[in-house]
């Protein structure tokens, strides 16, 4: 008897997938991050509407897995589900980064007209590896983080500056300064330690990491508008029932509609923390400006050179 109803609790089991699957998920980005708020909603709404039968874990701040490893751990199945900064990825394919190259796409209408002529590109790329996108959202525009105020870009020279991506690194190697790679985790004790004294990231970031700890000046040169994005193991997807993996879709396109417009409102409201907190937010000079646009331009240039085929026809649709 015991071994009959074994037996039917493995037919059960096998059969239509009826037991509860457990996700955990990775990011590299803290608890106060809205990109952080807007996965932890995610998991919730797949977990109601599918009645606790897929149910995601965010493990945040690298804990469970470190920023770097985050986009092969899903390769290899080592977790079904993470999120990461996408264009980390620009060493594979230049397709991957062209959100972080400075003055391409600077708004959110950009920003959503970049992502409509990159997704097809980098759902194909990572078709390959095994993997899909489930859905990106914008970090709000990027800005200058100082101390004391900068008027032209001779006034980064020689600066140690936080980068956490290669084309920031470059960016801040053409400006003079001298750039060090930084997870957003780490940015406090980078600046405390005196490991860098300067840094490009959002309003988000800055004040998450309480900026005005040790800088004093922040500048919106709203440089670009980069994007995490939320990548899943093909095969763990494939072994979800048919009304699980609709429930996932659906909760991944409700998730980056609600990602943008919670990043919109970072944009405003996390600039506006920056201020009352004794920061002088100031708009960048147009000297300032021209400078910078000037070493964007030369970035163009060089990637346009070395992108893959596939890179430059997302280029070319966007400027369509
Ligand atoms: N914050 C992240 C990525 C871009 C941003 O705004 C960071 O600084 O690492």
């Amino acid at each position: 008897m015991k071994h009959l109803i074994t037996l039917a609790c493995a037919a059960l089991l096998t059969g239509g997938h009826a037991v509860a699957a457990d996700w955990d998920m990775p990011t590299p980005y803290s608890d106060k991050t809205f990109h952080t708020a807007n996965i932890i909603e995610f998991a919730k709404e797949v977990s109601e509407k599918t009645d606790g039968k897929l149910n995601i874990t965010v493990h945040s701040a690298g804990s469970l897995i470190k920023h770097p490893e985050i986009k092969n751990a899903v390769r290899s199945q080592q977790v079904p589900i993470g999120e990461f900064f996408l264009s980390r990825l620009s060493n594979e394919d230049a397709a991957y980064g062209i959100d972080s190259q400075p003055f391409v796409a600077t708004s959110y209408e950009d920003a959503a007209k970049l992502w409509d002529s990159q997704k097809p590109v980098i759902t194909e790329l990572l078709a390959k590896q095994k993997m899909m996108p489930l859905f990106s959202v914008p970090w709000p525009p990027q800005g200058l983080y100082t101390k004391g105020e900068v008027s032209s870009v001779n006034d980064l020279k020689g600066l140690k500056f936080r980068a956490y991506n290669a084309s920031l690194e470059q960016f801040a190697a053409l400006a003079g300064a001298a750039p060090t790679q930084v997870e957003a985790a780490d940015i406090p004790q980078a600046f405390s330690t005196g490991q860098v004294e300067a840094m490009i990231t959002s309003p988000s970031t800055g004040a998450n990491t309480k900026a005005w700890d040790f800088v004093s000046h922040y500048s919106p040169i709203n440089a670009w508008v980069p994007k995490n994005i939320v990548v899943v193991s093909k095969s763990a997807f494939d072994s979800l029932d048919e009304d699980v993996k609709a429930v996932v879709l659906e909760a991944a396109a409700t998730a980056e509609v609600r990602g943008w417009e919670m990043s919109r409102e970072e944009t405003a409201t996390k600039t506006a923390e920056l201020a009352e907190n004794g920061m002088v937010v100031v708009e960048p000079s147009e000297a300032l400006l021209e400078g910078l646009k000037a070493i964007g331009s030369d970035m163009q240039a060089a990637w346009q050179e070395s992108a893959s085929d596939q890179a430059k026809s997302i280029a070319d649709a966007y400027q369509q």
